[in-house]
């Protein structure tokens, strides 16, 4: 019933955005109201990216919301781009994942270390979706682990010859470019912008999702590729300039959970409300108050501490392990909601009739994804301690 949607605002949060951010938010939720509700349930039972969706994607800053205007960015601050990744998840985690390696996985990249011939090149089409790209840390052997990556390049005089392959990319099957992480003869990690039809490139799609099924992952095959000089990213080598990208993806993320996590729980109130059983709304019993209560409660928690770290994003002093403690928290919350809302409709909360279900399986990838829940709780260890204990 996404016309009957509003966003529970417990503790009035609205209060401490501005009129800028309100506007963004509202446009944006009227927007995945309109284009994204009605249709995703159908793509996601059919595992198709809905692609007519992404002109508008665009529009409402979805593609690059705090690059910069003159390169075709919407020119938002942290908050803005927080409440546009919150709509477009309340809408589906697969949409706000097209949106999210767009903006953060491979604008993001060639805005802070591209040149300005690459960002005049690229940015203005991927802002507006004329050009998609895609986002290649993960390797079949290297997940949680990218600094262990094989791909390589060599330096052959007048071009670097690629090879290696990336494993569970999103966007990677319709994407015009992708943003590879690869190691130089040296063993430095380096940013390369691979174009789709560049030889021995390949991207097979990842088929037999049970979840994220409306947003398209695939593989980056690269058999000697030849890539010319002047598509490497110049601006920093080492992990450390996936891991930047990383930062920002996660702190959107951190939103979008609350807006998966808020479509559950609206779903699920209004379902308690209107069920009669044993002659009264399943919403006065204890039980089902206790589910709901609870929700409120976590997702509340989940808005003020979403908030103020968008503040510090904003005065430039989110550390790496404030945002992985907002993505573990708010990822888990919301697959936590998603669990409990769907017991809520009983039999009704397995069906596509309502999101609740596909929010569920969506989120299992979005408790993997960009760092698993137990890595994202070892940042939070290194950092109290000093003692990674991934090493
Ligand atoms: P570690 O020794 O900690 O660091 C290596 C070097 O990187 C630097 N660094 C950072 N620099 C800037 N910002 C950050 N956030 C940084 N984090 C690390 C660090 O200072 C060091 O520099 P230097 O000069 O001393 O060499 O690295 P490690 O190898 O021990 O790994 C740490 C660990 C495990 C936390 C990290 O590798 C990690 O986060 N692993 C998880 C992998 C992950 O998140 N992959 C995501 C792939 S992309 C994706 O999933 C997209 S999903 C699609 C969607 O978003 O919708
Ligand atoms: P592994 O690293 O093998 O982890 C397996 C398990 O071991 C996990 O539970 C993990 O928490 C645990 N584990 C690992 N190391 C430790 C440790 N030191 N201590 C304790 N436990 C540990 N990647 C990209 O680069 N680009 C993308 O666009 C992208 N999109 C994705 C889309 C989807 C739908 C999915 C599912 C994944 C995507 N990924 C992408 C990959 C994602 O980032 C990885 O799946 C994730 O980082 C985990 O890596 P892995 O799957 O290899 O699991």
């Amino acid at each position: 019933r996404p016309d009957l949607f509003q966003a529970p605002d417990y503790y009035l949060l609205d209060d401490l955005l501005t009129e800028e951010h309100k506007l963004v938010r509202d446009s944006a939720r009227a927007w995945v109201k309109r284009e994204v509700s009605p249709i995703i349930e159908d793509y996601a039972q059919r595992a198709e990216f809905p692609k007519q969706i992404i002109k508008g994607l665009g529009e409402i800053g979805g593609f690059g919301p705090y690059i910069p205007e003159e390169y075709g960015g919407a020119g938002l601050d942290q908050i803005s781009y927080g409440l546009i990744m919150q709509e477009i998840e309340r809408g589906d985690s697969g949409v706000r994942s097209t949106s999210s390696v767009q903006s953060s996985l491979v604008m993001y990249p060639i805005w802070k270390f591209g040149t300005e011939e690459q960002r005049m090149k690229y940015l203005p089409k991927l802002a507006t979706g004329e050009f998609m790209g895609c986002f290649g840390l993960t390797e079949p052997d290297h997940g949680s682990n990218p600094s262990g990556m094989v791909t390589n390049f060599k330096d052959m005089g007048d071009h670097y010859l690629l090879n290696g392959a990336k494993m569970w990319i999103s966007n990677a099957p319709f994407a015009d470019i992708a943003v590879v992480w690869a190691k130089n003869e040296e063993g430095r990690i380096h940013g390369l912008i691979v174009e789709r039809g560049m030889e021995g490139f390949t991207t097979p799609e990842t088929h037999n999702k049970w979840s994220l099924r409306a947003s398209a992952t695939g593989e980056l095959i690269f058999d000697n590729v030849k890539v010319p000089k002047e598509n490497l990213l110049p601006g920093k080598s080492g992990l450390g300039a996936p891991m930047m990208c990383l930062d920002s993806a996660r702190y959107g993320i951190a939103w979008g959970a609350i807006g998966a996590a808020m479509d559950c729980y609206d779903t699920a109130l209004r379902y308690a409300k209107e069920r009669i059983q044993f002659d009264k709304p399943i919403a006065a019993t204890q039980l089902q108050q206790k589910k709901l209560a609870e929700m409120i409660t976590e997702i509340t928690k989940a808005q003020l501490l979403t908030w103020r770290l968008g503040v510090l994003r904003n005065e430039g002093k989110a550390t790496t392990a404030q945002i992985s403690m907002a993505k573990r928290n708010n990822v888990d919350m919301a697959i936590n909601i998603a669990r409990e809302a769907r017991q809520i409709l009983g039999g009704m909360g397995i069906t596509g009739e309502y999101s609740i279900m596909r929010h569920s399986m969506n989120l299992e990838s979005v408790i993997t994804y960009e760092g698993t829940h137990d890595i994202h709780l070892l940042i939070t260890g290194a950092d109290i301690t000093g003692m990674p204990a991934f090493k």
